[in-house]
């Protein structure tokens, strides 16, 4: 079986698990509890902006097409999340909020291990107007920039082969 097919039944599997009337639409409520069974934590205002953007003939619930996009987008987002926070062996306390970083030399080890390319330093900053003038070693990369750099169209001149393995994965 391929990506797609996991992907496509597992999706199926937690709808209708979710769908608590059988109506074959996911209410607001339904989609909480969902969620909160398959251990995804989300804040009621994002879920509720994410449920308009993908809630796409208005009707305030989801079908099984508009939740299996809405589930492939959030699964990506915390994919993204942890391949982060595997490789940001840093943090920096603004205020009292502390992030989690990057140096640029994290980035090449990310690249390097996960994507199977050894990119140049010179190459990691090309893809980030943010890294055009640091060093190895500075932090300088946080989720948000970590984000556009998998998500930039300079990205994808890079080895197409391993073209975006996070945005894919759970696209597919
Ligand atoms: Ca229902
Ligand atoms: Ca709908």
């Amino acid at each position: 079986m391929d990506r797609k097919d996991t992907g496509s039944i597992l999706a199926r599997d937690i709808f209708v698990k979710g769908d608590k009337d059988g109506n074959k639409l996911l209410t607001e409520k339904e989609i909480k509890d969902t969620l909160k069974k398959i251990g995804i934590a989300i804040k009621d205002k994002e879920l509720e902006k994410l449920i308009s953007q993908f809630d796409h003939n208005k009707d305030g619930s989801f079908s099984f097409e508009e939740f299996d996009e809405f589930l492939k987008h959030l699964l990506r987002k915390e994919e993204i999340h942890n391949i982060f926070k595997k490789y940001a062996q840093h943090s920096i306390t603004i205020g009292k909020k502390t992030q989690l970083m990057m140096t640029p030399r994290d980035l090449m080890r990310f690249f390097k291990e996960e994507q199977k390319q050894d990119l140049p330093f010179e190459a990691i900053q090309h893809l980030s107007e943010v890294l055009k003038d640091v060093v190895l070693d500075e932090l300088c990369i946080s989720l948000d920039v970590f984000n556009n750099i998998l998500f930039s169209p300079a990205n994808s001149i890079f080895n197409p082969d391993y073209l975006h393995e996070y945005q894919v994965r759970f696209l597919l």
